[in-house]
């Protein structure tokens, strides 16, 4: 008969991955399992989500806790409940490959413990992975505390017996560590850990730290408060047996090393936690200290000393070597010291402005527009432009710096005022002092950050990073109550919302008359003749190169469009600004003209007669002109229900139909005056909707709102 495996869940608050996770669990390979649901507390609707599983899986059952007791608790209830041969841990957030538990059992033997690999999940592919199923590969680990500083108890199996013998069990104090009390006595005579290669455990990284953040995603200081008390707690526990002091000793100065000299480079957190570091370092038995290079000798022992001065001045040199050691070792880093540790010490500039639209690529964007504004009333300002190349032909005299370059970290640091219309590198900071005024670049389609519910992104750290970055914007522009709404939820923005309109649709009021279109048509060798087309689609989160560099070929067939449409029409097509590829348009020259490096879509947008687009935020403002638009939109189902998810309902709100193929593009434009009268009553709503803030007259009261005239 096969032994029985009690596999425990904790739960708390995981409902959007509790399935996936029970799945896993109740399809493993190996049968004769007792699943044991700890809900600990959960306020959402996890407990739904655990009793189905527990009503279709008899060999489930699960216990409720009214109010969240922890992890550990939760833990040790489980092991309470058990009554396998084996127990075996499962975290509500991640899962389990369908051979997981089986290839332990089976590379277990007689041993009373084992473990198998573990893989961090950033995508979902990362969960197919190949398992040979006829393979158990055993390989025995001799550096058993590079396991043990893991402080891990998933994808472990542990027999039932050698729980009872040392009578295992987790910490209840804190939210973090609890495996320390759990592990410790199991490790303390070993010499080797058994890991069974084929056996898979998918470890999910969290993409949302901010809102839903899990155990080790709390603030760093907790984590490591945590730490100190379940140390003091077994130190007291175990005293008297000196293997498990040694190893908890161990412990204490592997952590010092790899996290609290971290924290301890900031003056405030020395003083924070110092005596509670120096009160755990003096029960280190001194024989552990030996093996310590010079400089943490001489923090251990002014910590153990309880001298605070001493201490500081350790950890300052230590840091120092540190960071110069960096500093040095690329020039990128070089620039960044300098920016820190010489540019942000300069004088702040109350007159310097540093403006930037679309990570240095364009002159354009509402950016552009408030520049533009500003160098013609308020002459007394500095202005400073960042861009990729600086050979941009702009009106005024603002300086042009490379983005990135030591000029441009010489300006940012010493400007009062930061203009952008996207997000900012994550390594600068703000100054006492500091303004920051965030356009943002359009009324949202597509669902934003904390609106997203996607777990898997090319940056795993998407959410986090996006939070961090909009806590410095002390400004944001909306340019209608829909989006202002939504930028409170999607970015959690509370600072103030700038509610006057977008300063780069001005000029579709200003200059939506014959004089400049033509102009500008002229400009552009566009025949004066002919009427626009622009094509200006948005990208696709899942076709990329590399972050930041996205796929996109055009999915129409040119030669009918240039056959049914040439006579009356020409076509610009415009890609989004991340788009790499380069548009093959050669035998449509004349028909077709490429405007994907052009700098400003709003003067496309005023030459053009028809706009297609799809799910690009362009349509909001080309709404302004009022001119038909066409939605061409065949992946419609792919981009709305897997890859991002709309705040309004694409089919029955927008103001132009959604077509799909190259025929019934050509059909709508060749009846495009129907399909203005059809879609005019749609188009009313819309714009009242989204257009009623505009009246060109945006940039002018942001401006006033935001900077000082003499
Ligand atoms: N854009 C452009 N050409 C395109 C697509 C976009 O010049 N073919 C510019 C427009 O100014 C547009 C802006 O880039 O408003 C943002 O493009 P979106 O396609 O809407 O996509 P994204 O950059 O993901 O921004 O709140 C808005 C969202 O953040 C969308």
């Amino acid at each position: 008969m096969d032994k029985l495996v009690s596999i425990i869940v904790t739960v708390y608050n995981t409902a959007e991955f509790l399935e996936e996770c029970l799945t896993s669990v109740t399809n493993q390979v190996y049968k004769n399992i007792e699943i044991i649901i700890v809900n600990d507390g959960s306020t959402d609707n996890s407990a739904e989500i655990i009793e189905q599983f527990t009503n279709a899986d008899s060999r489930s059952r699960s216990i409720n806790l009214t109010e969240n007791k922890g992890v550990g608790f939760a833990r040790n209830l489980g092991i309470e409940q058990a009554t396998g041969d084996f127990v075996y841990f499962v975290d509500s957030d991640d899962f389990i490959n369908e051979h997981a538990v089986d290839k332990l059992v089976q590379g277990l033997g007689n041993k009373t413990y084992i473990i198998g690999r573990t893989k961090k999940l950033t995508n979902k592919e990362d969960s197919n992975i190949d398992i040979d199923e006829q393979a158990v590969t055993v390989r025995k680990r001799k550096k058993v505390f590079k396991v043990l500083q893991n402080l891990s108890v998933l994808n472990s199996l542990f027999s039932m017996e050698i729980i009872r013998k040392y009578n295992l069990r987790f910490s209840e104090e804190t939210d973090c560590y609890t495996e320390m009390a759990f592990l410790v006595p199991l490790f303390k005579k070993r010499t080797v850990i058994y890991q069974v290669k084929e056996s898979v455990y998918f470890r999910r990284l969290r993409n949302d730290p901010i809102t839903n953040p899990s155990l080790m995603q709390q603030d760093r200081e907790k984590v490591l408060k945590d730490f100190l008390t379940v140390y003091n707690q077994l130190k007291a526990e175990l005293k008297g047996k000196s293997k498990e002091q040694k190893l908890l000793d161990k412990l204490l100065i592997h952590f010092y090393r790899s996290k609290f000299i971290l924290i301890m480079r900031d003056a405030t957190q020395i003083e924070r936690n110092f005596e509670q570091l120096a009160d755990a370092m003096e029960k280190v038995s001194p024989g552990q200290y030996k093996n310590q290079n010079l400089l943490v000798r001489g923090e251990l022992k002014a910590l153990r000393e309880h001298k605070l001065k001493s201490y500081k001045r350790a950890i300052r040199i230590h840091h120092f070597g540190r960071e110069s050691k960096q500093t040095f070792s690329s020039k990128t880093k070089l620039t960044r010291q300098i920016y820190k540790d010489i540019f942000q010490k300069r004088p702040l500039n109350d007159k310097k402005i540093v403006f930037e639209s679309f990570l240095g690529k364009n002159y354009a964007d509402s950016p552009k527009y408030i520049y533009e504004y500003m160098v013609k009333h308020y002459p007394d300002y500095e202005f400073v432009w960042s861009f990729n190349e600086t050979n941009h032909d702009i009106p005024g005299n603002a300086k042009q710096v490379k983005r990135l370059s030591l000029a441009y970290y010489y300006h940012m640091a010493t400007a009062k005022y930061w203009v952008n219309n996207m997000r900012q590198p994550l390594h600068l900071q703000k100054r006492e002092g500091n303004v920051f005024l965030q356009t943002w670049h359009g009324t949202p389609l597509k669902k934003l950050v904390f609106d997203m519910d996607e777990v898997y992104s090319a940056n795993p750290k998407y959410k986090q990073q996006f939070y961090e970055q909009s806590r410095l914007w002390d400004y944001l522009i909306a340019a209608n109550s829909y989006s202002s709404d939504i930028f409170k939820s999607a970015f959690k923005f509370d600072k103030v919302m700038l509610e006057d309109g977008y300063p780069r649709n001005d000029t579709l009021y200003i200059n939506n008359n014959s004089d400049y279109i033509t102009k500008m048509k002229t400009k552009l060798n566009i025949p004066l003749d002919k009427k626009v087309i622009l094509y200006a689609p948005t990208w696709r989160d899942d076709e990329f190169y590399e972050p930041g560099k996205y796929k996109f070929n055009l999915k129409f067939d040119l030669q009918k469009l240039h056959e049914k449409l040439g006579d009356e029409y020409v076509i610009l097509l415009r890609m989004h600004y991340f788009i790499a590829d380069d548009l093959n348009i050669d035998g449509y020259e004349g028909f077709v003209y490429n405007m994907s490096k052009y700098d400003d879509i709003a003067e496309l947008y005023l030459i053009s007669d028809i706009l297609i687009t799809d799910y690009s935020s362009v349509f909001f403002d080309y709404s302004n002109l009022r001119r038909p638009i066409l939605f061409y939109t065949y992946d419609l189902e792919k981009y709305r229900d897997q890859l991002r998810g709309f705040y309004i309902d694409i089919e029955n709100e927008v103001p132009g139909p959604l077509v799909k193929t190259t025929d019934e593009i050509i059909d709508a434009v060749l009846n495009i005056d129907k399909v203005t009268i059809d879609y005019k009553e749609k188009y009313d709503i819309f714009y009242d909707k989204i257009c009623s803030w505009e009246s060109g007259k945006a940039t002018e009261k942001i401006v006033e709102k935001v900077f000082k005239k003499n």
